[in-house]
This record gives C-alpha cells, structure tokens and sequence, in this order.
C-alpha cells in the first residue's frame, strides 16, 4: 500500500532528561510489513537497505503514518503482529539526513573479529540485557560475539575468564569490573598480547584498560539520585544506601557524587546514615534492607543504584508493609520494578538502556580492532544506531565513552518499558 504522509514528528523519549529528536519530511510507505518472531528493527533496517543502522528510518516513517501503523514507542520495542511502514531506500535516506545520520553502512561488515564481553555476574537480567544489544550489534558488524561472566560478582572469576579469552586470543575483551584495581595486571596482559582491553558499565582503572564504555555521566547519575529522593521525603530526615559489591567501580563513583550533591546547603535536614552492600545478591540485599529498617526506625528513604539491590529493597519495603514509611529510588530496571512503582514503593528511578550499553560496547570493541580508534580524547566513536560518540578525558588519562543520559520511570511510563527492558 502506498501512502502519502507528512511526517512532523516529535520524539519524545518518555524521560524528563532523554533527549528529543525532530523529524521533519515527506516520505511514502513502500511497502508494509507486519513483524514476525525474532524480527528487529535493525535487522529489517539490513535487509531493505544493506544498512542495519538505518533502522530509525522505518522507526520514524512508521510512528509518523498513523492509521493502522504501530505506535512505536523505542525502536526496541517490536512486537509480534507490529504494522511496520517502509519507506524506500531514498525515503529512508531522507529521513536519516533528519537525524544527521549518514545512509551508508556505518562500518562494513564482515571483519569478522571476535569480542568477548564479561559481566559482573551470571542471572541478573541487566546483564542479559546488555547481551541481547551485544547480539545484535555483533550481527550488524559480522563479528563473532562470546558473552561470560563468573557465577557470582568476585572479582576472581573474572580473572579467571579472562586470562582463558587472552589464551584463545579473541581480539577484544571488555568487562564490567567487580573491581577496578584488581583486573589491572590481567588488563595489562591482554593488551600486552595485543588485545583491545575495555571496560563498560563497572570501569577497570585507566592504566589497566583502553577505554571505558559508561552508561551516563558518573555526576548526572549520582546527583540526579539524591534529587528525586529529596522530592520523595521533603528534604528532611535519616535515608540510606543500599548498594552493589564495596569494591564496584561504577556504584562507588556514583555514591561519591551522591554524597558531594548532599553537600548542597538545601539537604542540610538531610542525614546520611549507613552506606551497606548486597553484593548484587538477591537475599543478601534484602538482609541489608532488612536491616536497615531494624537499625535505623526513623529512616525515610533509602537510594539503591544497583538494578538488583532496588528490587530487593521494594520486596523488603512491601513484605514489613513499609511502602510509603520509606520513600524508595535509585537506578532499576522497569521490567523487575513495575510492580512497586504501581504500588507506590518507588515512586520513581532512573536508568539508561541496558541493550544500548551491549551495542555500544561491541561497536567500541569493533573499532578498537579494526584500528579506526587510537584511542584518544576527542576521537569519535561511530556507533551505528547510537550515532556518533565522543571519547572524553576524565582526567589522569581516564579515557571514557558515555552513551547518553538516564531515563527516568514512573508510575506514568513505567507500563512502556517494563516489556523491553
Ligand atoms: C546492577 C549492576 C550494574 C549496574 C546496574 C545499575 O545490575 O550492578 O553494574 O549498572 O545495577
């Protein structure tokens, strides 16, 4: 079917600090497509185009046809029987050009590199989340992809998987670091073997790794935290924090800048009293919870930056009738805190896109190998559907990739989220 449409389309992420894209363009529906099993976008994007980064062309057509076209709300959120239009290729390309997005593969396919991503832990489905955006950029690359990670988050194992990928000499390792300055020598080794050692999500120290992949900045993440909860309990009283492993790069960083935000003269009826850790276990962070509220009786909020240690604190609250007493946020997924932001535990949190975390990552690693990264501060990273990314100095040589900022959920958007990720 063919279809005139004028598409005026204002894409608004679903998050008070996601960016807005404008689109503005004239484009037919070629053809119509109705989305089957293990149909994505990108892969779509591939087989029309050749290009699976063009993906948001058919993102784009298809939100701005109406009728019976799907509403997409995230280009990771197809699902079956999903009414798809797509434009033609010189369609799709203007509605690329839209998004400054060039209609060329963003890097030819066929490398065939293989990278290995290990994660803190086995069974956390945040990880699981990072694999599926991994698959699919490892697809899109034609690189093969290994996805490990040790049975519970020590620092160990991880030691262990990778001194096994440096012996199968894979051409690029990332990990997300149970701890920074232990996976230094092991970091150190790879890239004496020639490997592209990288971190993402959890940083390996600087001196230990080339690059690291992070979610969002470290100081927006930390501060944004203490803000939603302050709004939760009017600024006053006891809260808590309810963390991942003591020596987690990612969850300390954020909690140091959590505790500079608290410096702020506005939370000065604010008391922090007790950082502890549930080491991204299930029943240990529901002890810690536990804990905390037979510790502290008039504590009033509590902050959890770890997807697992939320979840477990919203059981916690809603198992000793708490949810309401005890304000609850942090960064969690929406698929495992629907329930308890619905309920009211949590009344809102954030997180980025843990699928985009893998698909970054793994257009990192690529680029590493392929050579097109030295890396250094200033280059730009090429991310196919993530467009281009900046490599930054943190300072000391801490170089570092962000892939942008933090989705924030509530009880209005949590329903659309809570299927994808
Ligand atoms: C947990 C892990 C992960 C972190 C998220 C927010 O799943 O600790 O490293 O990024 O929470």
């Amino acid at each position: 079917m063919k279809r005139l449409i004028y598409v005026l389309v204002a894409l608004s992420l679903l998050a008070m600090l996601a960016p807005v894209a404008a689109v503005s363009a004239q484009v037919e529906c070629d053809e119509d497509y109705v989305v089957q099993a293990a149909d994505w976008l990108s892969k779509l994007a591939d087989k029309y185009y050749g290009d699976a980064a063009a993906y948001w062309a058919i993102f784009d057509a298809t939100n701005a046809a109406g009728g019976d076209y799907t509403t997409l709300a995230s280009p990771d959120m197809l699902e079956i029987g999903n009414k798809l239009c797509i434009p033609s290729a010189a369609d799709a390309e203007v509605l690329l050009a839209e998004r400054g997005m060039e209609a060329a593969p963003a890097a030819a396919a066929g490398e065939g590199y293989t990278i290995a991503l290990v994660a803190k832990h086995t069974g956390n489905p945040y990880f699981d989340k990072v694999d599926q955006g991994a698959k699919e950029a490892a697809a899109e690359l034609g690189d093969t992809f290994i996805f490990q990670a040790p049975a519970t988050s020590d620092v160990a194992g991880q030691i262990e998987l990778i001194d096994a990928l440096i012996a199968q000499k894979v051409d690029v390792i990332g990990v997300s670091a149970n701890d920074q300055d232990a996976l230094v020598p092991v970091g150190k080794k790879a890239m004496d073997a020639g490997i592209k050692f990288i971190s993402w999500d959890s940083g390996v120290a600087p001196e230990g790794r080339l690059v690291h992949e992070a979610a969002a900045s470290h100081e927006m993440i930390g501060r944004v935290e203490v803000q939603m909860l302050a709004d939760m309990i009017g600024y006053e009283g006891q809260i808590a924090i309810l963390s991942a492993g003591a020596t987690m790069t990612n969850q300390n960083t954020w909690i140091e800048w959590m505790k500079e935000e608290l410096k702020d003269p506005k939370y000065a009826n604010m008391e922090l009293v007790a950082v502890v850790y549930g080491d991204d276990d299930r029943q240990k962070s529901l002890n810690e919870a536990q804990g905390l509220f037979k510790s502290y009786p008039d504590l009033k909020g509590i902050i959890s930056p770890t997807t697992v240690g939320i979840a477990a604190a919203g059981k916690a609250l809603a198992d000793a009738d708490l949810c309401g007493k005890i304000a609850l946020t942090g960064l969690g997924l929406p698929s495992e805190m629907a329930e308890y932001i619905k309920s009211g535990c949590c009344g809102a949190m954030a997180l980025w896109n843990p699928i985009d975390q893998g698909y970054t990552t793994i257009y990192l690693g690529h680029a590493l190998a392929a050579g097109d990264l030295t890396p250094a501060a200033g280059e730009t990273l090429d991310a196919g559907r993530m467009g281009k990314l900046a490599i930054v100095d943190l300072g000391d040589g801490d170089l570092t990739i962000f892939q942008g900022p933090p989705f924030q959920f509530d009880a209005d958007n949590i329903d659309q989220w809570a299927s994808v990720y």
